[in-house]
C-alpha cells in the first residue's frame, strides 16, 4: 500500500447501531482521505479467510460468526504514516484498554465487537484491500 494507505472495516455491530457516519467523520477529521469505500457483507467462508491468521485460536469461531453477521463498511484510507496513525485513532483491540477519545473507546462494546478494523502492516493492508476492491473501485489519483 506504498506506506501511506491503510485498510479499514466498520464492523457489523457498529453498522447495526448506525455509528458509521460518526466513525467516518472521526476518520476524515483525523486527516484521512477515503480512496475506496463500500457497504458489503462477508459470508462465513470469506470472514474465515480474511481472519485466517487467527484460525485455531479460541476466539476464531465467534470472530468469524460476528464478522459475517451483517453489513460492514470497507474502505481504503490515505494519509502519511497511515497504518500507525490509524491504529492510534482506533485504540487498543480490547476497548477496556483503549485510550480516551479513540474510536474503540467511544463505539466498541467488547473485544470481539470492537467497532472497527485497522490493518497492522503495509503487507496486510494490501492483502485486505485486494480482498474487497478491484482497481476500478480505487481512486488514488484524485485531489
Ligand atoms: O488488529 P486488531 O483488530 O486490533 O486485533 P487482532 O488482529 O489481533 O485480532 C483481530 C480481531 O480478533 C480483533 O479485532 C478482535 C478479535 N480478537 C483478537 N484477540 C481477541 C479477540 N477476540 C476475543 N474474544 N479475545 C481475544 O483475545
Amino acid at each position: 500500500m506504498a506506506g501511506n494507505r491503510t485498510f479499514t472495516m466498520i464492523k457489523p455491530g457498529a453498522v447495526r447501531k448506525n455509528y458509521e457516519g460518526a466513525i467516518l467523520k472521526m476518520i476524515n477529521d483525523a486527516g484521512f482521505k477515503i480512496r475506496a469505500m463500500k457497504l458489503t457483507r462477508m459470508s462465513t467462508t470469506q470472514a474465515g479467510a480474511f481472519y485466517e491468521v487467527h484460525k485455531g485460536k479460541p476466539f476464531y469461531d465467534n470472530l468469524v460468526k460476528f464478522m459475517s453477521s451483517g453489513p460492514i463498511v470497507a474502505a481504503i484510507l490515505e494519509k502519511d504514516n497511515a497504518i500507525e496513525d490509524f491504529r492510534k485513532l482506533i485504540g487498543a483491540t480490547n476497548p477496556e484498554n483503549a485510550a480516551e477519545g479513540t474510536v474503540r473507546k467511544l463505539f466498541a462494546c467488547s473485544v470481539t465487537e470492537n467497532a472497527v478494523h485497522g490493518a497492522d502492516s503495509d503487507e496486510n493492508a494490501t492483502r485486505e484491500a485486494d480482498f474487497f476492491f478491484s482497481t476500478f473501485e480505487r481512486f488514488y489519483d484524485y485531489e
